[in-house]
């Protein structure tokens, strides 16, 4: 969910009361909604369900400390600010700014403590949200100075029960807003035309951390599905460009699937039927993302060369409680088995839904109950991990 739908507030863990009145005072001043916990558990749930835009987090505090915070915001893909607050010395506070980035969170300056009001005030002010509108001159300068990132959710092979794949999911590191998600952006970088090297950038960046995952001697090969814009496939360059990605990545193709969506996918369809089968050509795989919500017809389904029908979550997460929604995927399942290609079901929340999900003979699954997206270099644990609880599970 989007952050903007919320206001400026802050979330702030300390053992210290005295200090955590005196930034709660500031920070409602300078026009924040406060809360001020030195609970571990209580800090955890609000920075889930209270949506602050500001995390500030003291490293030291008896019982816990704040590595261990940082971990749990990363698996919760947190995107507030957040700022170390530590008496420590600064070697401690960089390691642990450095952990935080690396796991995708938006890591902020550290503040010293002893803190200094008029220091707090300055920091709160350069928080505050701002209304304006994303510009393109600074969607160019992310894409130059390397603040986009991906991050992976897993996808489960019903079949064999194991993890044998990811989506990569793009992310926007904005110097002033946090980290921003593609919904924001991806329209505006289509309507710019900088979608063609967003693009690039993807396919580059997950083509390779495919390479690395099998270097990494993983047991299972992770294949890599990455999301296209319509517009991608008004450009008759691309398969020879995403097929250069995987030749200096030295991936096959074959590892790669690409996921676009519906009504994407079907607008122009003579055209792009020409880019769709020289990439099917190549090896990519092509998926039909958020299918069930579209405009498009039977027709075009089975005549473009896709490989993958993938399952609107919006049915998926409704359809232990809505039979409507339930037919709907049993359905889709059905037309993919009897077309010839794989299903893939995503929004998968709990137990009974893939349970419910094998059952109907689907093929994959993706979805919150496996994993939340991910940084890539918690990805191998996570397949081991997952691996490891099958093995005991099958014992
Ligand atoms: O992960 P998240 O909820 O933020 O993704 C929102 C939407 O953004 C998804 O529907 C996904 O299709 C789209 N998206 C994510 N990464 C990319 C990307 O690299 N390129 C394009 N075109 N869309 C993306
Ligand atoms: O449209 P696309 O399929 O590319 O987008 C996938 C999006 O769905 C990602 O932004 C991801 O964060 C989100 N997502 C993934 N799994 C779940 C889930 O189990 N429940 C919900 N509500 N959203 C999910
Ligand atoms: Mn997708």
């Amino acid at each position: 969910m989007s952050n903007d739908l919320f206001g400026d507030r802050l979330l702030m863990i300390d053992d210290e009361p005295a200090l955590g009145q005196i930034v709660k005072r500031v920070a409602k001043a300078c026009g924040f909604e406060v809360i001020v916990t030195d609970d571990p558990a209580a800090f955890t749930r609000a920075a889930r369900e209270w949506h602050p835009s500001v995390i500030m987090l003291d490293l030291k505090m008896p019982g816990t400390d704040g590595v261990q915070l940082l971990r749990s915001l990363a698996a919760d893909n947190c995107t507030a600010h957040v700022v170390l607050t530590s008496g420590s010395d600064t070697k401690i506070v960089e390691s642990a700014m450095r952990l935080g980035r690396d796991r995708g969170l938006n890591m902020s300056e550290a503040l010293p403590k002893p803190m200094r009001v008029e220091r707090l005030k300055t920091r709160l002010a350069e928080f505050k949200r701002v209304s304006t509108p994303l510009l393109s001159t600074d969607l160019a300068a992310a894409l130059a100075t390397d603040r986009l990132f991906l991050e992976y959710q897993p996808k489960l092979d019903c079949h064999l029960g194991r993890i044998t794949g990811a989506e990569a999911l793009v992310r926007w590191r904005h110097p002033t807003r946090g980290v921003i998600r593609p919904d924001q952006f991806i329209g505006l970088a289509e309507e710019t035309g900088l979608i063609h090297e967003v693009t690039d950038w993807v396919i580059a960046t997950a083509a390779a951390q495919a390479a690395s995952w099998q270097a990494d001697h993983l047991d299972l090969e992770i294949a890599v599905a990455v999301n296209f814009s319509a517009r991608d496939l008004a450009n008759l360059e691309l398969p020879d460009r995403l097929q250069q990605h995987c030749l200096n990545a030295a991936i096959d193709p074959a590892f790669l699937t690409l996921e676009l969506t519906e009504t994407g996918a079907m607008r122009e369809a003579v055209q792009m039927m020409d880019v769709l089968t020289r990439l099917r050509l190549k090896g990519f795989k092509l998926s039909i993302d958020d299918f069930g919500t579209g405009y498009s017809s039977l027709v075009q389904l089975q005549q473009a060369p896709f490989s993958e029908i993938k399952i609107d979550l919006s049915f998926v997460t409704r359809m232990m409680s809505n039979p409507g929604c339930r037919v709907i995927v049993e359905i889709i399942i059905d037309l993919a088995r009897k077309l010839g290609l794989q299903s893939v079901a995503e929004g998968v929340e709990d137990s009974a839904a893939l349970k419910t999900l094998i059952d109907m003979g689907c093929d994959m699954a993706q979805g919150y109950y496996i994993s939340r997206p991910m940084a890539p270099d918690l990805m191998p644990r996570f397949v081991r991990g997952y691996e490891a609880a099958r093995a005991k599970t099958a014992a």
